[in-house]
């Protein structure tokens, strides 16, 4: 009897997502490994940016930088952190053509890719969803989109114009109360946790279901008056029916919350933000194919979010996306 098994019990669990990618890899025979390494790069800046998140107080990286992003918001200098350390993991990775994030207003060109590659790809991602909530210790995270290279134009703003079916990989990163990378590459939804006592996120649960029903809503309520009847009606009707209502106003940590307990998570167009505040390429369509992976539901008002044909980089959506039965709740008063 080998006497170091004997030691280890049910629950040390030795699956990390680098073991789980390449055993993923191992069952299909035309993988190249190309993609393994693109979450490698986005595992390893993940792992990074979390330990600043976690140090931010420590080390003088709270705060403002001073300067606005392409949208008029003032950056927080993690933003800044955030976004250069996954473009310089995401550029060292030569199946990677374009990147695109929220703070940098033209897509980048990944100029030392191999143009030798069939199959390169295209990566989004908002850096620091949330990153307004830092100071106060709420969770905040890293949102990601992958796709195919679309190479029928040069320009490369027309790759990263695809709609939201065709990601070939999304996700998010909670810095929360632990570090957690939910993850799905079209065949379910996987759960990690990053152990810091040996730097690798393990994998806590392998097919992730978002409960069918839950009486809970998250909406920045302050704006109801600036919403569409609809929505207005909408929360009514659950005002009136014993749902609770759960608003961080970061993103990841309420879609999270979603994912685990159930439940729907608005943000309808108002009055200042008529096509609604959050970005489809790299908010609305990473969480939408996370949460339909999961058997869950995500629309932008009465359009599956997955089938919206984007036409800016920078483009803004209304976004409703949760578990089945409370989105179909909510688009019988939209309908
Ligand atoms: P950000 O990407 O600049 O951090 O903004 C997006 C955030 C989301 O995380 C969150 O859902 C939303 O903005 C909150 O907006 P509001 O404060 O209007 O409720
Ligand atoms: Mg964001």
């Amino acid at each position: 009897m080998n006497p170091v098994e004997t030691l280890l019990t049910e629950s040390d669990n030795l699956t990390s997502l680098q073991s789980y990618l390449l055993s993923e890899e191992d069952k299909h025979p035309d993988a190249t490994g190309r993609f393994t390494w693109i979450l490698s790069a986005i595992s390893l800046s993940t792992k990074f940016i979390s330990d600043k998140v976690r140090r931010a107080r420590l080390q003088d990286v709270l705060g403002s930088l001073g300067s606005q992003n392409v949208h008029d918001e003032s950056q927080q200098k993690l933003d800044v952190i955030a976004d250069e350390a996954l473009i310089r993991c995401l550029r060292s990775r030569n199946s990677v053509a374009i990147v695109a994030s929220e703070e940098n207003e033209e897509p980048i060109i990944v100029e030392n890719y191999n143009q030798g590659d069939q199959r390169p790809y295209v990566v989004l991602f908002d850096p620091l969803d949330g990153s307004s909530n830092l100071d106060t210790c709420c969770g905040i995270g890293t949102i990601f989109s992958v796709l195919e290279h679309d190479r029928r134009s040069n320009n490369p703003k027309e790759s990263v114009l695809q709609p939201g079916y065709r990601q070939v990989a999304a996700g998010y990163v909670i810095y929360g109360s632990s570090t957690v990378l939910v993850m799905t590459t079209g065949s379910g939804v996987q759960m990690f946790v990053l152990d810091p006592s040996i730097g690798a996120y393990m994998l806590v649960n392998e097919n992730v279901q978002i409960p069918t029903a839950h009486k809970s809503y998250s909406v920045n309520e302050a704006y109801i008056e600036s919403f569409p009847k609809s929505y207005q009606n909408y929360l009514h009707y659950a005002h009136k029916n014993g749902y609770s209502s759960r608003y961080v106003g970061s993103m990841v940590a309420d879609v999270h919350r979603i994912l685990v307990k159930g439940g729907v998570f608005l943000y309808p167009p108002t009055e200042k933000a008529p096509e609604g505040k959050l970005r489809l390429l790299y908010e609305a369509n990473p969480m939408a194919m996370i949460i339909e992976q999961a058997g869950g539901k995500a629309y932008t008002g009465t359009q599956r979010t997955l089938e919206l044909q984007p036409t800016e980089v920078h483009q803004r959506v209304s976004v409703l996306l949760g578990s089945s039965d409370e989105v179909d709740k909510v688009l019988s008063f939209l309908e």
